[in-house]
């Protein structure tokens, strides 16, 4: 049985440039989720390198971090019966050629660079990143 979450969603540079921020919120809200907390901000090279530090030694690394500082974001913290799996389900695989149609990134995304939107992807994750992004 599913239990009532709390997970960090947001919305990346990309999306929010091309003005598809109330289109994605849209979907979120149809699966029966709820926003609790929504913010537009500009996140900073620091932030962006501590909340991707689990690939920092990839390749495309750099570009991850300058994609992401490229302009603002909206996040967010969004509950519900199983809301992490349920978006990460909603959102599509990460890379959005893989996606399926009808998934957020699916529709909305082409390059795995910048793929329009973020989800924890496990509980334990969201507590943290909900704390690092919100406080
Ligand atoms: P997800 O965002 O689905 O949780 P992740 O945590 O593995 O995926 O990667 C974080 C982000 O890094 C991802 O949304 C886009 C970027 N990324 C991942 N793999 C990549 C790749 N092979 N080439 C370019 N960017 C990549
Ligand atoms: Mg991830």
């Amino acid at each position: 049985m599913p239990s009532i979450e709390k997970t960090f969603i947001m919305i990346k540079p990309d999306a929010v440039r091309d003005r598809k921020s109330g289109l994605i919120i849209d979907r979120i809200e149809r699966c029966g989720l709820t926003i609790e907390r929504m913010e537009k901000c500009e996140l900073d090279d620091e932030t962006v390198k501590v909340h991707y530090a689990h690939l920092a030694d990839k390749p495309f690394f750099g570009d991850l971090v300058a994609f992401m500082t490229s302009g603002p974001v909206v996040k967010m913290v969004v509950s519900g019966l199983g809301a992490v799996s349920k978006m990460r389900t909603l959102m599509g695989a990460t890379n959005p050629q893989d996606a399926a149609p009808g998934t957020i990134r699916g529709d909305f995304a082409i390059d795995v660079n910048s793929n329009v939107i973020h989800g924890s992807d496990s509980l334990e994750n969201a507590a943290i990143e909900i704390e690092r992004f919100f406080g």
